[in-house]
């Protein structure tokens, strides 16, 4: 008598989050996966040269925008009060810093609480900007902000003659659907008090072409960044993706302003993810959708503040109008 073959035990750990996302994304029709599976160590290093790459305009001309008003912004967030400024998905903080430079030009010296969903994100970043701004304290905090409710977003309050600024740049608000930006704007506006402000940066719609080019950059590096993904679920789902057998796409969907970024599998095929005990067919062309970059048309971010309880106050943009910061008074 034989023993009945029993399966080979998982290697690996598996992320309830990270799974319950695959399950329900790879089951799905049309194909797809949250964008936030992009951001393990490695993606966030191919995101960070993302950044750099000459067709990835967003980050040079957001950095610009700060470069050239950064001081206008701080004087118009702070009227006659002091400022602590808050930043939500802190990320390397670089651009941050013209800000927190023109703060502390202003008022010597400035609190600043960078936010984000993980620890790992907050370190490092905090030790660089006490060395190189003298005059700011960093105070990181760990707050998932992207879900729950309003409590979750709790901060402690700032001192009595101090307005908390609270920055989302970088065109993050651009990853959510229009419905989560929305409940996630409303979110951040319910932790903060009359006479705080925020500030959004996005992006704004533009000429097809110079849109495709930034997400599907000469040197292949965002198509890496999208492939990531595939990489990160065969370790921890035990997935078996080959990854030459999907190739990178981006996609401009006009009805709906927003950049797509889309796997399309090279040929009819069939992946097993072992973790998940899950089997999934792919047709020759068929794709996996795995992110939406919304690129705003004018008076759109005002009128997303303004459903999400915010005061529309100014905007800032460059030469070319290309990219905007839109700053709202609670
Ligand atoms: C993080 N986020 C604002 C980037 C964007 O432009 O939507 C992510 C990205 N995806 C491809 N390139 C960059």
């Amino acid at each position: 008598m034989s023993a009945a073959a029993s399966p080979a035990p998982l290697s690996v750990v598996v992320d309830e989050h990270v799974a319950a996302a695959v399950e329900l994304g790879l089951g799905s029709r049309p194909k797809r996966l949250p964008a936030w599976l992009f951001y393990d160590a490695a993606g966030s290093r191919l995101f960070d040269q993302i950044t750099e790459l000459p067709e990835y305009y967003l980050t040079r001309t957001e950095r610009a925008i700060f470069a050239g008003h950064g001081r206008a912004i701080i004087a118009r967030a702070a009227g006659d009060a002091r400022l602590r400024i808050v930043e939500l998905g802190a990320g390397s903080a670089e651009k941050t810093q013209l800000l927190l430079r023109a703060a502390v030009e202003r008022q010597q010296s400035i609190v600043y609480e960078p936010v984000d969903v993980s620890a790992s994100a907050l370190d490092g970043a905090c030790d660089c900007i006490e060395r190189e701004i003298p005059g700011v304290t960093v105070l990181p905090r760990v707050i998932d902000y992207t879900h729950g409710d309003g409590r979750r977003f709790h901060l402690e309050p700032a001192d009595e003659n101090e307005r908390r600024l609270a920055l989302y740049i970088g065109s993050s608000i651009g990853n959510f659907e229009p419905r989560e930006a929305l409940r996630l704007l409303r979110r951040v506006r319910a932790g903060l008090v009359p006479g705080d402000s925020f500030l959004l940066g996005v992006d704004l719609a533009k000429n097809e072409n110079m849109l495709l080019d930034a997400y599907d950059d000469a040197a292949g590096v965002t198509a890496a960044f999208n492939r990531n993904v595939l990489v990160r679920l065969n370790r921890e789902l035990d997935a078996n993706f080959n990854l030459q057998a999907f190739a990178h796409c981006a996609r401009w969907n006009r009805d709906r302003s927003r950049i797509e970024m889309h796997l399309v599998s090279r040929v009819a095929q069939r992946v097993h993810l072992a973790a998940l005990d899950m089997t999934v067919d792919f047709a020759c062309g068929e794709t996996i959708h795995t992110e939406s970059s919304y690129k705003y048309r004018p008076g759109q971010p005002e009128a997303l503040l303004t459903r999400a309880g915010f005061t529309p106050e100014s905007s800032w943009t460059d030469d070319r109008a290309w990219f905007a910061v839109c700053l709202a008074r609670v």
